[in-house]
């Protein structure tokens, strides 16, 4: 196998997992000076320590090395993806998150591609790479790069569309779900407790950059999921006090109060 082969997937394999390793590090260490670690965090953890045993392999046993990489960065895809790649990408606002998915996932795609290529190659030895293959290995790196930089070129624009939507919606709603409301001790519903007469309507307005719920905690109403930017009416008839939630984080919580 030419060096030059070599030294290419040597390169993007440690850089693909190795740019996991440590973003996934430095999120898991400001969590925890922060005081709340998330169970997402902890999924991370095996993969750290794989990805970091599949490096040392690399260097030095590289057969056995490259096909690490190339089994922990795919089964990393597999079960990173699902938790984080459409909830990154469709909302550039969270910066934090998409930027995790528009860097991390090509990035192991990355290694996982030239871990296989190095594996085959290293598999059979008496085989010479013609040029025209090497040539192939420098483009798939420079289009990965490119799609990286692209989107977070693209993300950035569009993450500043979304703010700017999201700021200048409707002050129409009643109730408002604020920026950030995901963060436990930060205000989930604004106001929090809501006093209307009975037969009005309220209307709530998710301003945040993620999907929320607005449910009776009884089970008298629920609006369903609430996308970035969306409004949701409910007509309250009899008076009481209307205790709601989101049932994706638990932790909001919300009154209606309803007189006669
Ligand atoms: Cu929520």
């Amino acid at each position: 196998m030419s060096s030059r082969a070599r030294s290419l997937s040597f390169v993007a394999t440690v850089a693909g997992l190795g740019y996991f390793i440590l973003f996934a590090s430095a999120q898991i260490i400001a969590d925890w000076i922060s005081g709340s670690v998330p169970f997402y965090d902890y999924i991370h953890i095996p993969f750290i320590i794989l990805f970091g045993l599949s490096i040392v392999a690399t260097w030095a046993r590289p057969k056995a090395g490259y096909f690490m990489g190339l089994i922990s960065g795919v089964a990393g895809i597999a079960v990173l993806s699902p938790f984080t790649f459409v909830k990154g990408v469709s909302s550039p606002a969270n910066f934090g998150l998409f930027f995790y998915v528009i860097t991390i996932f090509p990035m192991m795609l990355a290694a996982v591609l030239y871990s296989l290529m190095a594996y085959l190659d290293l598999r059979n030895p008496n085989r010479s790479i013609s040029s025209n293959r090497l040539y192939l290995r420098r483009l798939i790196i420079i289009l990965i790069l490119g799609f990286i930089i692209g989107g977070v070129t693209v993300g950035s624009f569009a993450a500043g569309t979304e703010n700017q939507l999201l700021s200048s919606l409707s002050s129409r709603a009643d109730i408002t779900i604020p920026r950030g409301a995901t963060v436990q001790g930060n205000t989930a519903y604004s106001p929090g407790n809501f006093t209307v007469k009975a037969g009005q309507a309220v209307t709530w307005v998710n301003k945040d950059t993620t999907v929320h719920t607005v449910t009776s905690s009884s089970g008298l109403f629920d609006s369903g999921n609430l996308n970035p930017g969306q409004t949701w009416s409910h007509d309250f008839t009899q008076s009481g006090v209307y205790k709601y939630y989101c049932t994706l984080h638990a932790w909001m919580k919300g009154n209606v109060t309803v007189t006669p």
